[in-house]
């Protein structure tokens, strides 16, 4: 069947909620309390999908190097938890659906998660970052550590797509949008909708040598190639800004369309609602168009990706 534009065309009207510094002292309530803010201000944007970002709940506590006692803290051990059960609560009254990342705790260790909850409140997916950056030992000469790979065991879900919100919708979270793969899996389950959030420290790119000028460069590359080589829209989510001195993370929560537009980005970094109504028919020009998968992929000559 040909593609027409504004044939019937499928909309959703999705919303980044991106969250700014989150300060050491600052209680799970008081946190929860800003995410319900911002929430609320996507409902009255008439928002049917608001998106937190990547370990949402306290501050991106990779960057300190914490016993297992102290850990503990910033994990969740159920969901809805007893802090994040408000979030829940106010969805539903709003008849609003959510992503959240977070730190979960399950019998089998510790992950690096994120969820889908549908208008009545159903965690309708899950998925458990599958790229972990950084380090599992502390950097000596590094002020700020990255110690993802000591807190999260690598996520076992691999990358599924669900049935919600009237399209077909995907997760990654932060180190994931980097990867061709990460976003190839879940194109060829035809998405429609990636969701990914990020807490990108600037304080390691600064380091990084001949690459340090280009973060937001990266961050928006990977967003826009993604999208458009797999025919999805996504929304993109930062925890941004200086949550102790000299350590920074990125902004730029973006939404981009499945041509590799950003339609709409923050400015700030700092509490921020970004909001568009996305056209979900428009993955079809490009899924029915230069990424046919079934008419162009050559699976046969792409074996050593996977070997
Ligand atoms: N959270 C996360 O995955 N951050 C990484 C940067 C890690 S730097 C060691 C990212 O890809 O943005």
């Amino acid at each position: 069947m040909r593609f027409t534009l504004n044939e019937s065309p499928r909309k959703l009207h999705v919303a980044a909620a991106q969250i700014g510094p989150i300060y050491e002292n600052e209680s799970r309530g008081e946190v929860v309390e800003r995410l319900i803010d911002l929430m609320e201000e996507a409902a009255r944007r008439k928002a049917q999908l608001v998106c937190y970002t990547e370990c949402a709940l306290s501050t991106f506590f990779p960057r300190m190097l914490l016993s297992d006692e102290e850990l503990l803290k910033y994990f969740e051990k159920s969901m809805p938890s007893p802090a994040t059960q408000p979030l829940f609560d106010r969805a539903k009254d709003l008849g609003i659906g959510f992503h959240l990342g977070y730190a979960e705790l399950s019998e089998d260790g510790r992950y690096n998660t994120s969820i889908l909850v549908d208008a009545e409140g159903r965690i309708v997916g899950k998925y458990r970052k599958a790229h972990i950056p950084g380090t599992a030992e502390p950097v000596p000469e590094q002020r700020f550590q990255h110690l993802e790979r000591r807190y999260f065991k690598e996520g076992d879900t691999g990358f599924k797509v669900w049935d919600a919100f009237g399209c077909r919708v995907g997760m990654a979270i932060c180190n994931d949008r980097r990867w061709p793969e990460t976003w190839r899996c879940m194109g060829i389950q035809g998405v429609e909708l990636v969701i990914v959030g990020w807490n990108t420290p600037l304080t390691h790119y600064r380091k990084a040598k001949s690459y340090s000028r280009l973060a937001e460069f990266h961050n928006k590359l990977s967003m826009q190639a993604g999208c458009y080589q797999n025919g999805t829209w996504a929304v993109g989510v930062a925890h941004c800004g200086e949550e102790e001195p000299g350590y920074i993370l990125m902004g730029q929560s973006m939404i981009v369309s499945p041509l590799g537009e950003i339609v709409a980005m923050s400015y700030v970094n700092e509490d921020d609602l970004v909001d568009a109504v996305i056209d979900l028919d428009l993955c079809r020009e490009i899924k029915e168009g230069v990424f046919n998968f079934e008419l162009y992929r050559r699976p046969d000559l792409y074996k050593l990706i996977v070997q």
